[in-house]
């Protein structure tokens, strides 16, 4: 498809800044800059990719902002077309000014996305790098950059590519047999590839919870009675005194959530009052919301006061969370060890971990925030294992398995070759859906939609 419009869009972030970029993309980017942006000295012809230095300037000549322009030729853009960046002063005054002017003379704001879009339509990457762009931007950790960093490369891309690549042959074997039914059956020739084609694929699809949690991270809610020292852990976990800590039992009211980078998932903390029986409407409020915290988080941890005896309260948190994955949390270490819950535990169905702490002095805090990120992440993959790290792609990938998985017990048992060709078919039409090659223009809409205006 080709584009006929040119669109343009505020590409840095809203706000005070040194710089603030209005970019443009199409036929008509560079003949828009030549109205709109008066070079300092010289003439008005670009050289690609060299930064010019000039004014912005209105249709009747007046000045709008001091700036620098560079122009981008198709092919060698971010889009494949013709680009153009002006770098003007990071305020909202004069980028919106400047974008005005590109408006005026007849770019067409741009959609989330639309940059991209553009570049994934024109073959300059596939879709699943069109959305590790997004990835790359979103990262809140280390990790989760550099698996974007990766997609964005085209590791993933590669991957699935070789997979479908390697069903298209069993897949036309199939075909052809469908019109010699006389021929023998199936042989290895076609169950070989297949069954490594779904080894490969399975594999990619084991590890993708733990990609996708790197990528979108968990929710690990706080629990305990009045004065364990869950806002102190918070605060520690966070290194900021974020929750207000005191001596009094009941300081934490409401709930209160931040996200913390443990072992390189960004783990969303939150933190809840402590659960009692109350009678203070207030209190009993906060309890309650505690309670609900529980349920939309993947992890609970259970925060036990490891210097005084376990108490009915400590009873009756614990099985609150017997339905959600715990790690135990055995705090103030510091002081003389009073608790044995050892009995209590035994009978947690959910029990993952047990971790001693002491929020105020620091100790054992790194152990906790590594043991959060392993129970969460399951058994982690091996170094240079390609992570599949966006729902979307799971799901295409789910079903591709399926697919051959339902062709090869097929195959095996002698069912009709055409059954087994249709299995294959929509495997192969799965994974052409993560990059792109069988997409609908609905569901790229979709994607799209989920960027932001300028990228
Ligand atoms: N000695 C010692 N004191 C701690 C530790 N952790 C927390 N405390 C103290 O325990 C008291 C209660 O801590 P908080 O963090 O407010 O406890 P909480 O569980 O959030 O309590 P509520 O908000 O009332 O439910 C404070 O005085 C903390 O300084 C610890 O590891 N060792
Ligand atoms: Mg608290």
């Amino acid at each position: 498809m080709l584009y006929t419009d040119t669109i343009t869009a505020i590409a840095t972030p809203v706000g005070e800044g040194g710089v603030g970029i209005i970019r443009l993309s199409g036929t008509e980017a560079l003949p828009i800059l030549r109205r709109i942006f008066r070079p300092r000295r010289g003439s008005d012809r670009y050289r690609p990719q060299l930064l010019r230095y000039g004014q912005v300037v209105a249709a009747d000549g007046s000045v709008e902002d001091e700036a620098l322009a560079v122009y981008f030729r198709a092919p060698h853009s971010y889009t494949r077309e013709d680009v153009v960046e002006v770098h003007c002063h990071g305020g909202a005054l004069p980028l919106r000014r400047t974008l005005e002017l590109a408006l005026e003379h007849g770019a067409r704001l741009a959609e989330p996305g639309e940059f991209t879009m553009r570049a994934f339509v024109h073959g300059r990457i596939d879709l699943a790098q069109a959305e590790a762009t997004l990835d790359l931007i979103q990262a809140k950790t280390r990790t989760g950059l550099e698996l974007a960093l990766q997609q964005l490369g085209g590791r993933l891309s590669q991957e699935i590519r070789s997979l479908r690549q390697a069903l298209l042959r069993p897949l036309a074997y199939l075909t052809a047999m469908i019109d010699f039914p006389e021929d023998h059956l199936p042989d290895e020739e076609v169950l070989q590839p297949l069954r490594s084609a779904y080894a490969l694929a399975e594999q990619l699809l084991q590890h993708a919870d733990q990609g996708i949690i790197y990528r979108y991270g968990a929710r690990a809610v706080l629990l305990g009675r009045p004065n364990a020292g869950k806002s102190s852990l918070l605060n520690a976990l966070l290194r900021v005194e974020r929750a207000i800590v005191t001596p009094i039992a009941g300081t934490t009211r409401d709930t209160l959530e931040e996200t913390a980078n443990l072992g390189g998932v960004p783990v969303v903390l939150i933190d809840t009052a402590g659960i009692t029986e109350s009678s203070d409407p207030v209190e009993r409020i906060g309890v309650e919301r505690s309670r609900r915290a529980l349920a939309t988080a993947d992890l609970a941890l259970l925060v036990l006061d490891s210097s005084a005896p376990l108490t009915e309260e400590d009873r009756l948190i614990a099985a609150l969370t017997h339905a959600t994955p715990t790690i135990v949390i055995f705090n103030k270490s510091d002081l003389p060890r009073q608790l044995n819950a050892a009995s209590m535990l035994a009978g947690h169905p959910m029990l993952r971990a047990e971790v001693t702490t002491a929020a105020t002095t620091g100790q054992g805090l790194p152990e906790l925030g590594t043991t959060v990120a392993q129970v969460l992440l399951g058994p982690v993959a091996l170094p240079g294992t390609t992570l599949v790290t966006n729902p979307r792609h799971r799901d295409a990938l789910a079903r591709a398995v399926d697919g051959v998985h339902t062709a090869i017990k097929g195959l095996e048992q002698g069912l009709p070759w055409d059954l087994a060709a249709i299995d294959v078919t929509d495997a192969v039409q799965a994974l052409g859906e993560i990059t792109g090659e069988t997409v609908s223009e609905d569901l790229l809409a979709e994607i799209f939609s989920r960027f932001c205006i300028g990228k």
